[in-house]
């Protein structure tokens, strides 16, 4: 059936693969299923068509027959579950698998995103200068714990799976702030993601896209 994902018409990274839609396109290369892209514009995100699809007016979403999705663990969970590649056969090891996704999406990202949002929204408001080091300070004991579990294993559990796929694409925001490279085997880690064939042609195709004449 044809799947058909939504992404920035223009992203604001220029194509640096930090936009939710990567994460999507990875999974769907990951397992070796095409899909097609809608392109969709700020202002068309908050139109009434694109809010049936997302109620929150973001991208991406996932459309495949009469199936919509929105948020990008479920859709890379979903994918998971219909195609080989990306969670294990083994019933404990699938589970522990979702864990890391949520561990991804909802302890990891959160002080990452802090930190995104005290540099560059609130970078310049008068508190930043001290808030700024504070939430380093909740990326870098997340990054520790992290760091900790991971040690020198190549993957977080086991073979890659939809766990690293997201907790990569989380770690990835941080590539900007310098945090990442005080975590040597995390910085490696991330560095595995990237290099897999599914990722590079996933991010090869959002940088076509969003630096297409
Ligand atoms: N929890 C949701 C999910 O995982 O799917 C979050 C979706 C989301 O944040 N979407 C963003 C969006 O649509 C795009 S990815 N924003 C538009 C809006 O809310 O109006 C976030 C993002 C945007 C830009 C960059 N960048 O330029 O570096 C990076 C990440």
């Amino acid at each position: 059936m044809k799947i058909t994902i939504t992404a920035f018409d223009r992203s604001p990274d220029g194509g640096r693969g930090l936009a939710r839609d990567t994460r999507v396109r990875w999974a769907l290369e990951e397992v070796g299923q095409s899909y097609e892209v809608r392109l969709v514009t700020f202002d068309a995100m908050k139109q009434p068509a694109h809010l049936l699809l997302h109620p929150f007016g973001q991208i991406p979403t996932y459309e495949e027959g009469d199936l919509a999705l929105f948020e990008t663990g479920a859709i890379v969970l979903h994918i998971g579950e219909r195609h080989a590649g990306l969670l294990p056969n083994d019933a404990n090891a699938r589970s522990r698998a979702i864990m890391w996704m949520f561990a991804a999406v909802n302890t990891v990202e959160p002080p990452i995103l802090e930190l995104v949002t005290a540099r560059i929204f609130e970078g310049d408001k008068p508190w930043a200068k001290e808030r700024i080091p504070l939430v380093m300070g909740h990326v870098r004991e997340r990054l520790k714990q992290l760091s900790t579990r991971l040690g020198d294993s190549e993957w977080l559990d086991g073979a890659f799976s939809a766990g690293d796929l997201m907790m990569v694409s989380v770690l990835l925001r941080l590539r900007a702030s310098g945090i990442l490279e005080e975590f040597q085997n995390l910085a490696a880690y991330v560095a595995r993601g990237e290099a897999r064939p599914a990722y590079k042609r996933a991010f090869d195709a959002q940088w076509a896209v969003n630096n297409r004449n």
